[in-house]
């Protein structure tokens, strides 16, 4: 094909080049996490702390397989705690005969298992949520998704050691894990029952190796559970911890988040029923999912290349939770009259790793698939939109439509790609427009305009002004629990009385108390929500004053 056509027909605007050297971002200059190596490429949805990040879909699509560890999403609900391998320490207590303290050394010199897991938060794709209605969570894209080879230690194999009462109970068994960041609302953690633990065709590891290195920090240095086709939410990072009890994890996170509650539910309804507690709602398996990431979000085919190109490869990622495999993929071009059957490919049962371990009786599929069709570039004359939907083992599929909930979990609809054509001058071109774009970015056919722009409807919310003015240095002293402000946009709120009915819960404030959180603000919140601030402004921040040059 002629060169100049090529690139003609597939305008990759979107991808950035990638950078080899990940160093110290700027962003992190000044927050807990100013040691930690980031690429600078990681889109951030949660402003500049915690680290809540995914790849651009096309770069990590670029990756292929296996994504480098520095593109891989990070979910972080607060600091990365700073822990050595020297002196980090896992202990196993519980329901044991042999209650265990290993060091990492030890960890590393038991039995292993090396193999590619691909990890996925429960929110993956939530922005599609947050455009029907702003959910509890931020704005994923649809790359809170990665794939790692990940090396650990079987967790059967530390239970074993332990002393577990394996066998039959008359009461469920569970292994609650305990992670040592320090979050405002405890530490995080979660469980699982014991019977999944101790199966070892589940393959749940404690992995110390990701990608052929050490785990690095953000993705839980020096330990993290690993759990195989359930949401990410599970493997506990900076692990520190393992219990073995008739009881669930108490672990505030176990409960309020990671949970698909029914649509109609708030949070203010939720809490006061406490439907936290009902474990018809908990998440641990993934559901059916797939996305189309070529075309990519904007990307452009020019009409004139139609006269010598005559077909066009649509692709994208699907997968499944509880290992099974993912048998079909399919897309419509016509609003879902005609489904047509893709390509699919499954690079995890040619991977070396999962060669090695021979037949496996039961075989498991932990990993994403790819899929991708040729259609002829004619078929996009008259059509609108191209959806896809993958089905699994049990002949599960996506739903048309999303079902909203308030935490904004588990959305699996048809991934749509829109079409339109656009004139440049005398040349026409197909464009292609994704749902919605990560985070904060414009763009995409579900983003409505906001009812009135950002700063008007900031001052239409401030009916009243006063004159205080409050330095930085100022506001940074009110960051307790007691006493706490924060900056949106210039201006001082004191949200102490709020804290406790925060629909958000507590944490996301106190996490950036005394702090700037426009970014953060804006990263989840309606405008409903912005015109509530007024009960809590204080003043405005006093202006820094400008160095003479
Ligand atoms: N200790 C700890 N473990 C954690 C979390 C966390 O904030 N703290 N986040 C969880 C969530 S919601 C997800 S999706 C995965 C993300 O793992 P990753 O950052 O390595 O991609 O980690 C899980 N484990
Ligand atoms: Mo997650």
């Amino acid at each position: 094909m002629d060169t100049s056509i090529e690139q003609s027909l597939i305008t990759l605007t979107t991808n950035p080049p990638i950078h080899n050297s990940v160093g110290i971002d700027s962003r992190d200059v000044g927050t807990p996490d100013n040691w930690i190596p980031r690429h600078p490429e990681m889109i951030r949805l949660t402003g500049k702390h915690p680290f809540n990040a995914e790849a651009p879909l096309s770069l990590l699509m670029e990756q292929g397989f296996i994504t480098p560890n520095s593109l891989h999403y990070v979910r972080n609900h607060g600091p990365v705690p700073k822990l050595k391998w020297e002196t980090h320490r896992l202990t196993v207590d519980g329901l044991v005969s042999k209650p265990l303290t290993l060091s990492m050394d030890n960890i590393e010199s038991l039995p292993y298992k090396e193999f590619p897991v691909t990890l996925c938060c429960a929110g993956n794709r939530r922005k599609e949520q947050n455009m029907i209605k702003q959910t509890k969570g931020f704005n994923w894209g649809a790359a809170a998704t990665s794939c790692a080879i990940w090396k650990g230690v079987p967790l059967s194999h530390i239970l074993k050691l332990a002393g577990v009462e394996d066998g039959t109970h008359n009461k469920p068994r569970y292994v609650c894990f305990a992670g040592c960041d320090k979050l405002p609302n405890g530490y995080y953690g979660t469980s699982i029952p014991l019977e999944w633990a101790m199966n070892d065709a589940n393959d749940v590891i404690l992995a110390y190796g990701m990608n052929g290195e050490r785990l690095p920090p953000d993705h839980g240095y020096p330990l993290r559970a690993l759990i195989p086709g359930c949401i990410g939410g599970r493997m506990v990072k900076w692990l520190s911890s393992i219990t073995v009890s008739d009881k669930e994890s108490d672990s505030y996170y176990h409960y309020y988040d990671n949970r698909v509650l029914p649509p109609e539910y708030d949070m203010e309804r939720a809490t006061k029923e406490k439907i936290w507690y009902n474990p018809d709602y908990i998440i641990n398996k993934l559901n059916i999912n797939s996305a189309i990431t070529t075309p990519a979000h904007n990307e452009q085919i020019s009409l004139s290349s139609f006269v010598s190109t005559k077909e066009y490869t649509i692709k994208g990622y699907a997968y499944t939770g509880g290992g099974h495999k993912v048998t079909r993929v399919e897309i419509s071009l016509d609003g879902g009259k005609k489904w047509l059957l893709a390509n699919l490919t499954q690079p995890e049962l040619e991977h070396p790793a999962v060669l090695n371990r021979g037949i496996n009786p039961i075989p498991r599929f932990w990993c994403w698939s790819f899929w991708s069709i040729s259609v002829p570039l004619y078929s996009f004359i008259r059509c609108e939109e191209i959806a896809v939907r993958a089905w699994d083992a049990s002949h599960n599929t996506q739903p048309q439509e999303p079902t909203w909930n308030v935490m904004g979990m588990m959305n699996n609809c048809h991934f749509r790609v829109k079409v339109n054509t656009v004139s440049q001058g005398k040349e026409f071109f197909l464009a292609f427009q994704h749902p919605t774009q990560p985070g904060n970015n414009p763009g995409g056919w579900m983003v409505k305009p906001e009812p009135l722009p950002l700063k008007t409807a900031m001052v239409t919310g401030l009916s009243t002004t006063n004159n205080k003015k409050y330095s930085i240095n100022q506001v940074e002293k009110h960051n307790a629990e007691g006493d706490c402000w924060i900056i949106i946009d210039k201006k001082v709120y004191d949200c102490t009385k709020f804290l406790k009915v925060h629909p958000g819960g507590i944490d996301a404030i106190l996490i950036n108390a005394g702090k700037d959180v426009t970014d953060e603000f804006n990263a989840i919140h309606s405008n409903r929500a912005r015109s509530k601030l007024t009960n809590f402004y204080i003043g405005d921040l006093s202006e820094i004053p400008q160095a003479k040059i």
